[in-house]
């Protein structure tokens, strides 16, 4: 089908126009010297589609009086207003639409008067009763945070494979808002683990949509994988504020913040992967034990995600968040999530205030996670400057 074999450039520019077909007007008789049938490629039911008829003028002046439809479901535009003279080469457009007013086969026929004769050219159409169909492809495989997706539409057709004039993608995180694309391929990347939900929804030259939806599964970066965002109270105001994820080696020392006589281990360094300390090396060598902050957000809503592949030889590890600068906007409602091996094995909240540490709890190196002990079974502390020296 025309449109269907020019699908790629169709998608681009919209459907083709089609050849014109051509009359030429034979020298002897100056009646035409092949017969000419315009035929119309199948459209949908309620579609309409507009061809030409090229005449090309014989060796002498030639007078076309009228063209009228005489049967069919055709018209010719009503801006083509016959008489008209055609000198020698000469030509002379005749502009014919169908209108697929019901499904199945049309025929018609367009009379040509000239002053020195009369010629009648068949015309013939096609309906379907079809629509539009939205197809996604792209996105397949374990795929995990932070790695690019890309979205395919261009196998999605218009009705009756006609071409399509819309594209409109929704990609939906696990949580959080939509975002909205508007063309043939979509590409993001996801950096919050669980299923991201896809939609395509397209329209077609005739105004008809279609959907489809798909599922993309985003995994975690390394087998240990520890995500941190940030969202205002419910009714409170937005505005930028910068959370930190801390997760501490068990030789972490660092300062004694509550002053009790006994170092907490934040800010250590080393052994407090953080903003400031991005990619220590830990335990044995190579890199499969080191925590690593593979994603730093200073202005919200996150993730900050520190992962790792192996525990080095250790038991645990513990998982803070520091409110280190609200900007003034106030109280944010932290959120922790852990996975390992792909599981989501501890998802906490906590609303803080700027200086808040929360002690979310501790990664096991089975795979658990223990909640940190404390009045509420977890653990702030407030008014927490930060201990390291650093350049923010
Ligand atoms: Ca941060
Ligand atoms: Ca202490
Ligand atoms: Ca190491």
């Amino acid at each position: 089908m025309r449109c269907a074999v020019a699908a790629a450039l169709a998608m681009l520019s919209g459907c083709l126009d089609p050849e014109p077909v051509v009359l030429t007007l034979g020298p002897a008789s100056c009646m035409p010297d092949a017969p000419a049938v315009v035929a119309f490629e199948p459209i949908p039911v309620g579609g309409h589609e507009s061809r030409e008829l090229v005449i090309i003028g014989c060796a002498f002046d030639h007078e076309l009086l009228d063209a009228s439809i005489t049967a069919g479901p055709f018209r010719v535009d009503p801006e083509f207003t016959p008489p008209r003279t055609l000198a020698l080469g000469e030509v002379l457009r005749v502009p014919i639409t169908f209108d697929a007013t019901t499904s199945g086969t049309a025929q018609g026929e367009l009379v040509l008067r000239f002053r020195r004769g009369q010629l009648a050219v068949p015309l013939t159409g096609a309906a379907r009763d079809c629509a539009p169909t939205s197809v996604i492809t792209g996105g397949d495989g374990a795929i995990g945070a932070f790695e690019p997706v890309e979205v395919d539409g261009h196998e999605s057709l218009g009705a009756c494979g006609t071409s399509l004039t819309g594209w409109r993608w929704e990609i939906t995180p696990p949580f959080g808002p939509t975002v909205v694309t508007r063309s043939p391929v979509a590409s993001f990347e996801p950096d919050l683990v669980g299923p991201w939900d896809v939609r395509l929804e397209v329209v077609d030259r005739l105004g008809r949509t279609d959907t489809s939806e798909a599922t993309i599964e985003v995994g975690p970066v390394r087998r240990y994988h520890v995500e941190l965002t940030w969202a205002p109270p419910l009714f409170a105001q937005g505005g930028e504020s910068d959370l930190d994820l801390h997760v501490l080696h068990p030789f972490a020392v660092g300062e004694d913040i509550d002053h009790d006589g006994t170092a907490d281990g934040w800010f250590d360094l080393p052994f407090d992967v953080h903003w400031n300390n991005a990619a220590p090396a830990w335990g044995f060598a190579g890199g499969d034990d080191d925590g690593r902050l593979d994603r730093d957000d200073r202005e919200g809503p996150g993730p900050e995600v520190v992962s790792l592949e192996d525990c080095g030889g250790v038991d645990r590890y513990r998982v803070g968040v520091h409110f280190f600068d609200d900007h003034g906007s106030g109280a944010r409602v932290a959120r922790v999530r852990v996975f390992f091996e792909r599981g989501l094995v501890a998802d906490r909240s906590a609303t803080l205030a700027v200086g808040d540490l929360w002690e979310v709890g501790t990664i096991l190196c089975d795979g658990t996670f223990e909640s940190a002990s404390g009045p509420s079974g977890e653990r702030v502390w407030a008014n927490v400057e930060v201990v390291a020296p650093g350049t923010r």
